[in-house]
């Protein structure tokens, strides 16, 4: 991205479906000195099977991973509504933000779309709550 700049990222066909059995990767990088911001504002996917009304903690049927810096722990897999719209989460400055969806082969929803924004390095912010 350019430095400074802003810009939407969906899930493929979004608000429509996504695609069953798919495996994307969104990989953001801007200019030195900055960071990239991404911001969530729908997030729609398929919630664990079973789900954890049955009192079982299941996996993520469609999830999404946030690998913020790219090459470091990746933040745990993400399914249901379960990330806050407005959620904020960055890259350090000089790193790459990348994001994996993945989907399986039944019930497809809307999927996600977030605002993402290049941003100097005093004004990112990580206040995403990615802990389960
Ligand atoms: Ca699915």
């Amino acid at each position: 991205m350019t430095a400074n700049s802003i810009d939407v990222m969906s899930s493929p066909g979004y608000p429509l479906k996504y695609q069953p059995n798919d495996d994307c990767w969104f990989v953001l990088t801007t200019e030195p000195g900055y960071g990239v911001q991404m911001n969530m504002l729908n997030f729609d996917l398929q919630d664990r099977l079973p789900p954890a009304s049955s009192g079982v903690s299941g996996v993520c049927a469609d999830y999404v991973v946030i690998h913020a810096p790219l090459g470091g722990q990746p933040y745990p897999p993400r399914c249901g509504t379960s990330i806050p719209a407005g959620s904020k989460i960055s890259a350090p400055a000089n790193t790459t933000l990348a994001l994996r969806f993945v989907t399986d082969a039944t019930d497809e929803r809307s999927g996600f779309s977030a605002v993402i924004q290049s941003l100097p390095e005093d004004l990112l912010a990580t206040t995403l709550t990615f802990a389960d």
